[in-house]
């Protein structure tokens, strides 16, 4: 089903599909996006360089894949990168148009830990900025390592989050799973995490996904379904494109991130990203109670467009703000949610 859906219906890169609504974000979110220009820039060109430069090396024909996978790992690990897994390639998780990027059968997902002090201060300019900064260096971070990798005589493209689906990767290398907040919660840093893919033909070993316990917890938990500030999580996952995942309201989410500092209240409020896996688990265990849940400390929000402080089961009301705009219908911009998946 996953294959027939994406042969009959390819997925198209979220930026070119809906290109005028991002181009409504960037005027909409300017003071926050204008410095983050000549990062994004670095991030870009260190892709592209990457992408038009064949491995000029000698090959080291004498690395077993064991040691070939050691190394590159290293190499990330000492990058600054907190993870690192090797997923098999997916053409299904590859946008249209962008098969010509692909560098080899074997997929390297970096995980790249957002600051953890302004993660827990969102929705904010400041937990903005850390997102941004993060989010450009996992890339360029990512450009180094193809580099590297191109140095041990193999091919090895970076690529920017136009080319491909991050998630599916990321848990297919066993370095998380999909929290019902629509991300990827590693056990150290749940979504506080950014995500950056190499294509290698590198024969790196492949490594396998893993049930950490993390679609348990959240199941009982469902703080990040509570406290969206537009109900934009739904409470279940459900099937789409023949596999079962979660799938998020993005004509209520993208204005949102968009005029409210990137929102992200549903990484912001979760436990797992807050406290960790194994703290969460030990206390389900002993008390059958998710750690943090139902406290201010966890679920409270100060929410930037009104100054106002939200404690669990209060929340801002959008529909129209002080000039009486319509919130999830601002002048300039329109998504259909239909299009492109
Ligand atoms: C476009 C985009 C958005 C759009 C649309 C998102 C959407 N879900 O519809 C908007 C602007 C709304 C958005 C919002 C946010 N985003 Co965003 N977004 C992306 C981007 C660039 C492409 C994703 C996409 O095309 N989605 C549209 C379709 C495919 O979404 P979907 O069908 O609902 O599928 C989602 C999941 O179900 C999962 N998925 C899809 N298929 C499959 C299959 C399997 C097997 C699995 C396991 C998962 C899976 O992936 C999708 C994630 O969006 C990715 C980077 C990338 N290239 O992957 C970042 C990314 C997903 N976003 C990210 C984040 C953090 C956010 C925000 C918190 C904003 C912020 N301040 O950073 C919010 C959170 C919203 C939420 N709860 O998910 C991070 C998540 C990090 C993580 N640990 O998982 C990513 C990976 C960027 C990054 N480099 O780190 N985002
Ligand atoms: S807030 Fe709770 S339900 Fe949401 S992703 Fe985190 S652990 Fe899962
Ligand atoms: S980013 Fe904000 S609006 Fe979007 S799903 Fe998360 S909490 Fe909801």
């Amino acid at each position: 089903l996953e294959r027939q859906a994406a042969a009959t219906d390819p997925l198209r890169s979220h930026e070119l599909v809906h290109a005028e609504a991002v181009e409504w974000e960037l005027r909409e979110a300017w003071r926050a996006v204008l410095p983050m220009v000549p990062l994004m820039a670095k991030a870009e060109r260190a892709v592209r360089k990457t992408q038009r430069s064949a491995s000029v090396f000698r090959r080291r024909s004498a690395d077993h894949p064991e040691q070939l996978t050691r190394t590159i790992k290293d190499a990330a690990l000492a990058l600054g990168f907190g993870a690192v897994g090797v997923a098999p390639h997916d053409p299904n998780y590859f946008c249209e148009g962008s098969e010509d990027t692909v560098a080899g059968d074997r997929v390297v997902v970096c995980v790249l830990e957002q600051r953890y002090e302004p993660t827990q201060m969102g929705p904010s300019p400041r937990t903005n900025r850390a997102t941004f900064d993060s989010t450009f260096e996992a890339v360029t971070l990512a450009s180094k390592l193809a580099r590297f990798v191109q140095e041990q005589g193999y091919a090895a493209h970076a690529h920017s989050s136009r080319d491909a689906l991050a998630i599916p990767f990321a848990v297919q290398a066993g370095l998380g799973q999909l929290g019902l907040n629509g991300q990827l919660l590693t056990p150290t840093a749940g979504s506080r995490s950014r995500l950056a893919l190499i294509t290698t033909d590198a024969p790196v070993d492949i490594d396998h996904p893993i049930d950490y316990g993390i679609e348990g917890i959240c199941d009982r938990c469902k703080a990040c379904v509570e406290r969206c500030p537009v109900g934009a999580i739904p409470s279940s996952r459900s099937v789409h494109r023949g596999i079962t995942k979660v799938k998020i309201n993005t004509e209520r989410c993208y204005p949102t991130v968009a005029q409210a500092d990137g929102c992200a209240v549903c990484t912001t409020v979760c436990p797992i990203q807050r406290f960790g896996l194994t703290p969460v688990l030990e206390e389900f265990e002993r008390s059958g109670r998710i750690l943090g849940r139902g406290t201010d400390d966890l679920e409270g929000y100060d929410w930037p467009l009104d100054g106002r402080h939200y404690a669990p089961g209060k929340k801002p009301r959008l529909t129209r703000d002080a000039l009486g705009r319509d919130f999830f219908h601002p002048k300039g911009f329109t998504l259909d949610a239909k299009v492109g998946k």
